[in-house]
């Protein structure tokens, strides 16, 4: 008898394992979204069941789509659609013949935990101070770190310098403005367009408690590095970093140098950089004015200083100089940084000549209106420009704007609707930092929903998100610690040599990278589909490295879900 019991039970859905042919959001759906699952089987499965996960009751039941073939994938797909089931709980599908999902939740605050641990993980990526994830996380800390900085010979300056505050950009624990410029502008702009849901999420960080959104504690780490990497004359530096990348080391124990890296000449400062540091500070200037005037004020100033630099020298570009092996975030041209720098400056202050600059120069970016990169920014310049809804706006930008924004959006979103992951992605999309494109179409979604407020955007935009926790071909979650099946191995230096098993927590994969743009991936097949060029290896730089640029849209999208 007790036998048969046992074999029974085993021989119940819920007592199995989980099966990666089903790929649903392993973090869930909120109740009233539409709520897609995939699976991929090699015979076609007819029907599926919801049940609870508690005692395995089925709750909904209903049919597969026919099975579509993916493009970016190579999958042949089938849909299993819950979307009117609306009641909170926790759950997994069970798909005959195939077997069942991970467990999720259904409920309003279903992006909550995600949220705090992508947003926490900045503090994790802190340099210059001791840094403990507390608690939850024991062991997860490093020391002070990266304190002795100096000028190096390209900066045109010598001697010793100050090196303290700024995130680590990625695995690696180089700073660099452009990059910050933009992971800060997106977090900041979270703050700005859902401050209010997030000001009462306390992140428990040094400065929780203050009376500051924790958000906001958080950027003011990034944004004081900053500041530390403008010259007298308002110009900016392009990066800090040691010469070469460091080992696999804890952050304390990388203890080379942390050089003011600059152009190698006259001026020694990049106009990129300058740019997104006077977009980034003139967002400062007004998102800290309610708490810290003095602050928004010293922001404030050196925008406008940085403005004035930047009219004097609008393309200086960077490229490593010698013997400089670091990041090189070297962009081809910086009139789109300059462009949001004038709208930010305009938004901020109703300065005439940013205004001026503004029109002069917005209508080539109109017709490019697109997700933001590193390297691509003046979309952020268009949109602030609309969402500022300042009386001295000029209607005529203002609308060309909106409707370029339309226009883009609603390919993107009817493009998510036919792909059989319900994601934005073309093949093409799949760079080095495919997950933040993914992410950041997000971002032009739920921007455009601000400007013109359609459900199609932000289901598509929620759609990305679904993918990056869970519904992709792997049933992987990229984000660490974030629903059942996530990824262990990134290439993140803390997370490879604190002799801890489990990475740091929060951390968004770069994701799949169909140019195999490095040793682990290249050990793949060549001629796989570009969603399937991923693997989970720490060697992995090109596909499994983490960022500030790809977690700050992610934080901006599960900022976009969570309740009022
Ligand atoms: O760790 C580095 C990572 O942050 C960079 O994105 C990547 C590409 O620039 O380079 C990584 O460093 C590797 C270096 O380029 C080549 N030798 C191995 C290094 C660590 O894997
Ligand atoms: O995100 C960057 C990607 O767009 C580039 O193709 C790649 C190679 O230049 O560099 C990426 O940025 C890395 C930076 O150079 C160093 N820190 C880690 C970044 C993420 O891999
Ligand atoms: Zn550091």
């Amino acid at each position: 008898m007790r036998l048969l019991c046992l074999l029974l039970l085993t021989a119940l859905s819920w007592a199995a394992e989980p099966s990666t042919a089903i790929k649903l959001d392993q973090a869930g759906y909120p109740p009233d979204a539409p709520k897609l699952a995939m699976v991929v089987a090699e015979q076609p499965a007819r029907e599926f069941h919801l049940r609870r996960e508690a005692d395995g009751k089925s709750v909904f039941k209903g049919s597969l789509s026919e099975a579509l073939e993916d493009a970016n994938s190579g999958d042949r797909v089938q849909l299993a659609d819950f979307s009117s089931f609306r009641q909170t709980g926790r759950y997994y599908l069970d798909v005959p013949g195939v077997g069942r999902s991970y467990s999720f939740d259904i409920k309003p605050d279903v992006y909550r935990r995600a949220y705090y641990l992508a947003m926490r993980s900045f503090y994790g990526q802190r340099c210059g101070i001791a840094v403990n994830m507390g608690p939850e996380f024991p062991q997860y800390r490093y020391a002070e770190c990266h304190r002795e900085g100096a000028w190096h010979p390209s900066s045109g300056k010598e001697g010793a310098r100050e090196s303290k505050f700024g995130w680590h950009d990625a695995g690696d624990y180089g700073r660099y403005i452009v990059n910050s410029g933009l992971s800060t502008g997106t977090l900041l702009w979270a703050h700005e367009l859902f401050g209010k849901r997030l000001a009462r999420i306390r992140l428990d960080i040094p400065e929780s408690g203050n009376g500051v959104p924790d958000i906001l504690n958080e950027i003011r780490w990034n944004l004081e590095w900053m500041l530390t990497m403008q010259d007298d004359d308002g110009g900016v530096f392009h990066k800090q970093t040691s010469e070469q990348f460091a080992g696999f080391v804890m952050p304390e124990k990388d203890t080379a140098t942390s050089y003011v890296i600059g152009t190698g000449a006259e001026p020694f400062k990049g106009s990129c950089a300058t740019g997104d540091f006077a977009a980034v500070m003139a967002i400062a200037q007004r998102a800290y004015a309610p708490y810290d005037k003095a602050f928004a004020k010293r922001a404030g100033d050196a925008a406008a200083r940085a403005w004035e630099w930047l009219t004097k020298h609008p393309n200086v570009l960077f490229r490593n100089p010698r013997p400089v092996g670091t990041g090189a975030y070297g962009d081809f041209d910086c009139s789109d940084e300059r462009l949001w720098a004038a709208a930010e400056l305009w938004r901020s202050t109703g300065g005439k000549a940013y205004h001026d600059y503004f029109l002069a120069n917005y209508q080539k970016f109109v017709k490019q209106v697109r997700r933001p990169s590193w390297p691509s920014v003046g979309s952020m310049g268009l949109w602030t420009y609309a969402l500022a809804r300042r009386k001295d706006a000029n209607a005529e930008a203002l609308n060309a704007i909106r409707q370029a924004t339309i226009d883009a959006a609603n390919a993107i979103a009817t493009r998510t609707e036919q792909n059989p992951y319900r994601i934005s992605m073309e093949p093409r999309d799949y760079v080095w930092g495919s997950n933040g494109e993914a992410a950041n179409y997000s971002l032009l979604l739920l921007v455009a929903n601000q400007l013109a407020p359609d459900r199609c955007y932000r289901n598509a935009a929620l759609d990305n998100l679904h993918y990056l926790l869970g519904r992709n071909t792997f049933s992987v979650s990229w984000v660490t610690w974030v629903g059942t099946n996530w990824y262990k191995n990134p290439h993140h230096r803390p997370s490879g040599a604190d002799g801890i098993a489990e990475p740091w927590p929060g951390l968004l994969s770069g994701g799949p990278n169909r140019g195999r743009a490095d040793p682990a991936l290249k050990k793949l097949p060549a001629n796989l589909p570009p969603m399937k060029m991923w693997v989970d290896d720490q060697e992995s730089y090109a596909g499994n490295e983490i960022a500030i640029n790809w977690n700050a849209p992610l934080v901006f999208v599960l900022a976009g879900f969570l309740p009022d």
